[in-house]
This record gives structure tokens, sequence and C-alpha cells, in this order.
């Protein structure tokens, strides 16, 4: 369908057609689509936009990614399909390895979907000859690639499920997640949660590695310690509800909603 760019809520609807044409190219599962509602819910509480502590959480992800020895990129349906291109920018950048781990495994998607990240200049993608599986998991997410997942010390998971957040840290290692819901599980379980849009925070984080390569691994280890989760959850919340509270979101014109 055609979305006329003066459409108010044109951004919006352009990632809903992204889905819906990923879902249609055996991308993204039928479920991938629920998810996304879920998350544009939250993403409307935060105004569709970046909040400056996320910004901030961005930035000290990417500190992680850079100091990490393994640090590998975990791909779904959703994520390849709405924000694949960068995705594959950020790991040649970082440099990270890239690999396909999927809830609702089917070799036939996993293939697809490399072959998509492939198209977008990966050299290589890992999952498709996945041979090793994530303690403690009785699912098909987790299976996983021995140079991959299996033996990374930082995996940055977008939209990740509890029950795999959860597994990988059990393994020792540490998990950086993109999630829209600042309640997850996944949420309240990383070492660092970025509560944005898949959309926003992947070109966010890529743009913090240009800068945070300047900087000397000394400062990147600082920022990485003085980062507090749970603090950051809490004031994500904060701002939720004080802009709910707030009288300028009932009026029309009030951006963005
Ligand atoms: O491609 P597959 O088979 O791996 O399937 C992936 C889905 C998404 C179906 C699967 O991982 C799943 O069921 O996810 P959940 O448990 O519904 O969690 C998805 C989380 O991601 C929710 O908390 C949403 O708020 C959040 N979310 C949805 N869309 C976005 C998002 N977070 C960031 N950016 C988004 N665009």
């Amino acid at each position: 369908m055609m979305i006329p760019r003066s459409h108010p809520r044109y951004r919006s609807l352009m990632i809903r057609e992204k889905l819906a044409d990923g879902f249609r190219r055996g991308l993204v599962h039928e479920t991938g689509l629920i998810a996304h509602g879920r998350g544009e819910a939250f993403d409307y509480l935060l105004g569709e936009r970046t909040l400056d502590i996320s910004l901030k959480a961005e930035k000290v992800a990417t500190a992680l990614l850079l100091l990490a020895e393994n640090p590998v990129i975990s791909v779904n349906g959703n994520t390849v399909a709405l924000a694949g291109r960068e995705c594959v920018e950020l790991s040649k950048k970082i440099p990270a390895k890239i690999e396909v781990n999927l809830f609702h495994r089917s070799e036939e998607r996993v293939r697809r979907l490399a072959e998509v990240l492939r198209s977008f200049g990966a050299e290589e993608v890992l999952g498709e000859d996945a041979e090793e599986r994530i303690e403690g998991l009785d699912h098909p997410r987790g299976i996983c690639s021995r140079d991959g997942i299996y033996s990374a010390d930082v995996v940055l998971v977008p939209l990740e499920d509890g029950d795999r957040c959860e597994a990988l840290i059990r393994m020792g290692k540490k998990v950086i997640a993109i999630d829209l819901n600042p309640l997850s599980r996944t949420s309240r379980t990383a070492t660092i949660t970025i509560v944005d849009n898949v959309v926003r925070a992947i070109p966010n984080m890529v743009r913090w590695v240009d800068e945070l390569k300047r900087e000397d691994r000394e400062r990147l280890h600082e920022l990485v310690d003085g980062w507090d989760n749970e603090k950051y959850l809490r004031e994500v919340l904060n701002r939720i509800s004080k802009r709910i509270k707030s009288d300028q979101v009932i009026r029309l014109d009030h951006e963005p909603l």
C-alpha cells in the first residue's frame, strides 16, 4: 500500500509496512507482527524518540561491544526486516560477528535471513549450521553456533525473550538487550538494556562507534563500570509516567502523538 508522506503517522506506518513486507518474503514469523504491536505501544508512550538516557545506554553498550573479545550480534526476523542493513554496518565497524538465532526456528527462514544479511554486505553469517546449545534452554532458540553465541563474551540481542537472556547470563556472558518494554524479563535481566526502537537504536550505536573509537580502553571501561542498569530502567519508567501525567499529551497538536 502507498502511504502518503503527509500522513501524520507516516513513519510508524512505514515501519509496519517493512514488517508486513518481511512477513510476505518469509523473513518475519507471524507472531513477530504481534510482538511489534506490543513494542509500538511502548514506543508511543516514549514519544517515538530516543530518550537522552537511552542514547547514553546506547553509548555504554557500544563501549562494551568495543571492549569485548568475541562480540556477537544475534538477529531474528523482526530485526533483519527493520534494521538488517544497519546491523551489518554495526558488525563491520565494531567488528562483531553476526548470527541468526530464531525463536520460531526453521532452517528455511534461517537461510533466507542469512541471505538477506549477505546481500547487505555481511561476509560471514553464523547460525545456519549451528551445532551447539545454550545450556539450560530447552527450546530451538537454544541452538547456536560454536564460534558465535556459544563462545561469545558479549551478545547484543534486539527483541529478545526473557528465557534466553537469563540462560546467556547464567553462562557468564554479558547481554545487551534492545527492548521497548522496560518491564519485560529481558529488560530486567540484561547487563545493559536499551529501551528504544531497533530502528533508532542500531543507527545510534553505529554513530557511537565512530566517536568511541577515538577513546582509549580505560575510558571505555569507565563508561561500562559506571552504568547502573536498574537505575536506568527506573528512570525510563519515571519519564513515561511523567509524560502520561502531563496535560500536554492530551492536546491534539502535541508532538508526536
Ligand atoms: O523471528 P523469531 O522467530 O525469532 O521471532 C521473534 C519474536 C519477536 C516473535 C519473538 O522473539 C517474541 O515472541 O518476542 P516477544 O517475547 O514478544 O518479545 C518481543 C519484545 O520486543 C517485546 O517486549 C516488545 O516490546 C519488543 N519490541 C517489539 N518491537 C520492537 C521491540 N523492541 C525494540 N524495537 C522494536 N521495533
